[in-house]
């Protein structure tokens, strides 16, 4: 018998073919309903930093298709995690992984509603993950899931070769969605930040 998820959770991936639209690059590859169906999956991908640079990996929940243009992120945002470059992939990968236990295993309480997904956008200029959020406006709710975000990442088990590379990150940035499509991500002045490093 298998352990199911509270919700369903589809990952996609987005290639590099930089010839094609954005939105024909975006591919479903699988929903899982169940912990074991999960493994299946996560032990058989590829992980991000094996990805080559310009492609994208999402896990949404339910039917939210990973894009700014469907009602659930048209008015949302996201919390941005940089990946500095030159960082060893593994860094990224274990920031994938937990933040994603983190959502199947539904740490954020009733702020489950308010989360879209995760996205790991692979870039050669540095690489990111950040966690989707329906409301852009929301500033409880929205601090309150990047706190549980910080925290997940300050408790990370980190292998020991990993372990110079700690904490995983140095700040989390609210952004909404709408700001970013406008200027490039860099330069977008986020509406809510959290140092990591502190007590969490
Ligand atoms: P990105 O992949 O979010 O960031 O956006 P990057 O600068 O690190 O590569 C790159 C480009 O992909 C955008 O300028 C859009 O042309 C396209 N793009 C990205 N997203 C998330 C969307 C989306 O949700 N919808 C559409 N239509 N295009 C997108």
């Amino acid at each position: 018998r298998q352990h199911p998820l509270k919700n369903t959770w589809t990952y996609w991936y987005l290639n590099d073919d930089r010839q094609a639209d954005w939105e024909q690059r975006l591919k479903k590859v699988c929903a899982v309903k169940t912990v074991e169906e999960f493994w299946a999956l996560q032990n058989n991908i590829r992980p991000p930093s094996s990805l080559a640079h310009s492609c994208d990996y999402n896990f949404f929940k339910n039917e939210i298709q990973p894009m700014w243009e469907v009602p659930e992120n048209n008015n949302g945002g996201r919390w941005l995690i940089n990946i500095e470059k030159g960082k060893p992939g593994g860094i990224m990968d274990l920031i994938w992984l937990e933040v994603i236990l983190s959502m199947i295993g539904e740490q954020y309480g009733d702020d489950m509603e308010n989360i879209c997904g995760l996205v790991c956008n692979v870039r050669a200029k540095g690489s990111k993950i950040s966690m989707w959020t329906r409301n852009h406006n929301d500033d409880d709710s929205n601090m309150r899931i990047g706190k549980v975000i910080a925290r997940t990442l300050m408790t990370a088990e980190v292998p020991e070769q990993l372990k110079g590379h700690f904490p995983l990150a140095d700040v989390l940035r609210y952004e909404d969605h709408a700001s970013c499509q406008k200027k490039s991500g860099s330069t977008v002045k986020p509406k809510l930040t959290i140092p990591l490093g502190e007590q969490q």
